[in-house]
């Protein structure tokens, strides 16, 4: 009993220290002046990672947009003034909008494990104004950043 116990306890433990929890927050302004912003916009992660987002904020949420997340990930929908969280199980790009700002640019964009395969099904997704701008120069930055 006791090696059962202390095998179930190491293999919950190695999965604990594999997988991270990467908190963004949604605020009003950042330290740089920008105004509707998500606190990181390029998300490196990995498989078995969570995004938390906080609602440092208000007015704000955190979502998913359809056909801009990597194939067989299930997209998420936070609502205003509540944290959400995005557990990723699929390699490739997502890209996440505040629904009330990506107008004004209020986007991120989600590397997961250098994945950038999906990067035309993002740029050909539902975006808009300022986000779909900010969204591309993002993916080229994670270009940039492979090369
Ligand atoms: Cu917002």
């Amino acid at each position: 009993m006791y090696k059962l116990l202390s095998a179930v306890f190491l293999i919950g433990s190695s999965v604990a220290s594999l997988a991270d929890t990467i908190e963004v927050k949604m605020l009003n302004k950042n330290d740089a002046g920008d105004r509707m912003v998500f606190s990181q916009e390029l998300i490196h992660a990995e498989v078995g990672d969570v995004i938390r987002f906080l609602p440092t904020d208000r007015n704000h949420n955190a979502q998913s947009v359809k056909g801009a997340l990597p194939d067989g990930q299930k997209s998420f929908k936070g609502k205003q003034n509540k944290e959400v969280e995005y557990t990723i199980t699929e390699s490739g790009l997502t890209a996440v909008i505040c629904a009330p700002h990506q107008t004004m640019g209020m986007v991120a964009l989600i590397v997961v494990g250098g994945d950038l395969s999906n990067a035309q099904e993002v740029l050909g997704a539902r975006l808009r104004g300022k986000g779909k701008a900010k969204i591309k120069a993002l993916i080229e930055e994670a270009k940039a950043n492979q090369s």
